[in-house]
């Protein structure tokens, strides 16, 4: 028997393991939650951590008896969760995007003009393009409609914590756990709509956002919840700002005026703007007090690698797992130092510039 709230089997034999249940539980139960499910949703703890690789393996054989996918993706770290390693186990099958937390962007950001980035990012015209908000419920109904227009089942799939098993809970009475803990989901979960049988699966794991390094505990107390933040920086190249303890973010120019660009993170991230000299030795000595994340003050034992990329007004950085940079005013030569592994990237920009923003 499975867990109805994580897909994972059920056992009574081992409380550290995925899927235990008391026996008596088991017994007395119709449909019994896990321990795992159990504490999560009612005391908001994970007690037992996600084993390693759940689902990018497995991928090849669960994808066989499918011809449509349903990609999970997050529009606030968009290049952490639209992934190469995924689309190219997706070649021969018919993908469509459900893009989430739409909610978190800023609300001068129309849906028309994201669209249309998301158009080009992806690669796909609008109809295989659901833009959502599991929070707010924007953009359900058009995914809606489509679901009630299948005539076969379909498989969700997408890394952790993007938002799968919320957008399922919108059309059917059963009540995955949804949490903001990583692999929170552990089995893949057939669900009955319209006619047809929506899979909802574990997320896929990933080791290159800011966010693989944090804790699970971390993880879910950074997750957004409200608006992403937004912070202007206008600096020379004597100075640096750090994003958190896990970025510094230096400039080098030519123009005669200083840069000037905007960082978007979520909220609990914290912003420190300092004198370059001083930048290396406040990430290893506040790391967890003055700069959050890591949540809790600690030594920080990453080999970091600095990143140079040319930018101007066009273009925006995302920083994998933490948030992105928005150049105002430019060109220069942003240098960015994060850990060794996480990705930076280069974008055309997703927020155009508008007066007094
Ligand atoms: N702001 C916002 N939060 C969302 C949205 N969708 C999901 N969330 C939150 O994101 C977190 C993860 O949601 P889940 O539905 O559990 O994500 P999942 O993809 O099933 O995650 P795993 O099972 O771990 O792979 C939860 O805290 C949700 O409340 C959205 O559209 N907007
Ligand atoms: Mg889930
Ligand atoms: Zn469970």
């Amino acid at each position: 028997m499975k867990c109805k709230g994580c897909g994972v089997e059920l056992q009574t034999v081992d409380p550290k393991k995925p899927g235990y249940v008391p026996e008596h539980i088991l017994l007395e139960e119709e449909e019994p939650l896990c321990q795992r499910c159990y504490r999560i949703i009612h005391y908001g703890k994970l007690t037992v951590p996600v084993e390693e690789e759940i689902f990018l393996d497995k991928l090849n054989k669960v994808l066989k008896d499918f011809n449509k996918v349903i990609y999970v993706v997050d529009i606030t770290d968009f290049e952490g969760t639209f992934r190469k390693e995924i689309m190219e186990k997706l070649k021969n099958k018919e993908v469509y995007f459900a893009v989430t937390k739409f909610d978190l962007l800023p609300s001068f950001l129309s849906s028309i003009e994201a669209q249309e980035w998301l158009k080009k990012r992806l690669g796909v015209s609008s109809e295989y393009i659901f833009l959502l908000s599991s929070v707010n419920k924007f953009g359900l109904r058009k995914i809606e409609k489509f679901l009630k227009n299948l005539k076969e089942d379909i498989l969700i799939l997408g890394v952790t914590n993007v938002g799968k098993s919320s957008l399922i809970s919108h059309f059917t009475d059963a009540n995955p756990t949804i949490s903001p803990f990583p692999g929170t989901t552990l089995g893949i979960m057939k669900r009955r709509i319209f006619g047809i049988n929506l899979y909802d699966t574990p997320g896929i794991l990933t080791h290159d956002r800011i966010i693989d390094l944090l804790s699970p505990d971390c993880q879910a107390k950074i997750l957004n919840t409200k608006r992403l933040t937004r912070k202007t920086f206008k600096i020379d190249s004597t100075r640096a700002v750090l994003v958190s303890a896990y970025c510094k973010i230096e400039v080098e120019y030519d123009m005669g005026k200083k840069p000037i660009f905007q960082i978007f993170t979520p909220e609990k991230v914290t912003f420190h703007e300092t004198k370059k000299e001083r930048a290396d030795e406040l990430m290893r000595n506040r790391a967890g007090d003055l700069l959050v994340p890591p949540c809790k003050k600690e030594k920080l034992d990453f080999e970091f690698v600095t990143h140079e990329i040319e930018v101007d007004e066009e273009k925006e950085v995302a920083i994998t797992g933490l948030g992105f940079l928005n150049v105002k005013r430019g060109p220069f030569l942003l240098k960015i130092t994060v850990p060794k592994g996480i990705r930076i990237i280069k974008r055309n920009r997703l927020l155009k510039p508008r007066r007094g923003g």
